[in-house]
């Protein structure tokens, strides 16, 4: 007798003809259930719907549970892993020798709003090209989950101890520096997060996104202000992201009288529809307001509260070229005899 062979079905695939699968990376070490494995589907998710070339991002980091994320997806770009809290110089370097490739960093609260502070203030201040994000769990949870700047005051560790230092806010310190894209998220959000990813793939400029992200092991207990409990109950979207990419028809389903819509450097729109209230989030005056209102009234705002795809990179500033760095023949990175000797003829 017989028998047909079954065939299966060739994989759904991107614009660039790729499929979901390739842009996984290694299994999970980290806990079941980990906000930051959501984090790591989000971004793989994202950067298959966006089409990009797995091979054309960099994934840095620095130290934490966090930080060892970027093993968990796109195995095949390019990635480093830096000391705690050194991330962004690192970023700097690599986006400066190569401005053709997607910088993406992820850090922690530990990460950046202890250890890393210093750094994370100036790569802010420079705009660089690049998407930070900060996975959130307000602990270190490496080290078994001692408070970081970033946890509430009042908020309760299980052992008992309350922290009673008031949190940095990393959005309101990143929207004052010179970020020009800054947003915040929550793991448990799949449909806000995996939006504002796509369009922070679109932006050219630093994207600061913070992403409440629970510790399941050290930091989702009843009395911590990071919980996926407490997020559940206190999440406040300032408004409904959605994003539309320059590749598809941008001109369907939008009413200006309900939405605002932010057209990005490469004409794709991102667009936020109003919930409770009219907000610009083109007014970084608007933005730290609001940041500020949440804070007195314990608000777990989420959204995109600042945006300006106009704003000049650090690319821009120092004039770079068009050309990467790092692909440049010696006879352009060299001065020459003649150019040598006018530097050495300004000089006198
Ligand atoms: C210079 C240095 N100091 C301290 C440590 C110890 N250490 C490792 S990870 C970490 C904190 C990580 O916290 P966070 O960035 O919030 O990441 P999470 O594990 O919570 O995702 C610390 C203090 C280290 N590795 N290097
Ligand atoms: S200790 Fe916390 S932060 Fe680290 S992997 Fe486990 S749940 Fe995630
Ligand atoms: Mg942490």
């Amino acid at each position: 007798m017989s028998t047909t062979p079954t065939q299966t079905p060739a994989p759904k695939t991107n614009r660039i003809g790729l499929a979901v699968l390739e842009y996984r990376g290694g299994k999970t070490t980290l806990c079941a259930g980990c906000g930051h494995n959501a984090i790591s589907e989000r971004i793989i998710d994202a950067f298959y719907e966006m089409g990009i070339q797995p091979e054309h991002v960099a994934k840095l980091s620095g130290i934490g549970c966090s930080s060892n994320s970027p093993a968990y997806f796109m195995s095949r770009s390019h990635s480093f892993n830096s000391v705690h809290g050194r991330m962004p110089s690192l970023a700097t370097g690599a986006a400066l020798a190569n401005r053709k490739l997607v910088m993406l960093g992820i850090s922690g609260d530990g990460d950046t709003a202890s250890i890393g502070i210093g750094q994370f203030i100036h790569l802010m201040r420079r705009n660089i090209p690049m998407i930070y994000i900060i996975e959130d769990n307000g602990v270190y949870g490496l080290t078994k989950g001692q408070f970081s700047a970033t946890a509430d005051v009042g908020s309760r560790l299980k052992t008992g101890v309350i922290n009673d230092l008031p949190p940095i806010d990393t959005c309101g310190l990143a929207i004052e520096l010179g970020a020009s894209f800054v947003a915040r998220s929550f793991s448990g959000d799949k449909r806000q997060l995996q939006a504002i990813l796509k369009a922070a793939i679109a932006h050219n400029g630093t994207v600061m996104l913070d992403v409440i992200s629970p510790c399941v092991t050290f930091n989702d207990h009843e009395g911590s202000t990071k919980s996926y409990k407490y997020m559940k109950d206190h999440e406040e979207p300032l408004h409904d992201v959605s994003f539309v990419p320059a590749f598809e028809d941008i001109s369907i389903d939008y009413d200006p009288g309900t939405s605002v819509a932010v057209t990005m450097h490469d004409g794709s729109q991102l667009r936020l529809r109003k919930l409770e209230e009219d907000y610009d989030p083109t007014s970084k005056l608007n933005a730290i307001k609001r940041l500020a209102e949440a804070k007195e009234k314990n608000e777990e705002l989420t959204g995109v509260f600042y945006v300006n795809p106009q704003a000049q990179t650090f690319l821009d500033m120092i004039n770079m070229t068009d050309d990467p760095l790092a692909t440049l023949p010696q006879e352009r990175v060299r001065p020459g005899r003649d150019a040598l000797k006018q530097i050495m003829e300004e000089l006198q």
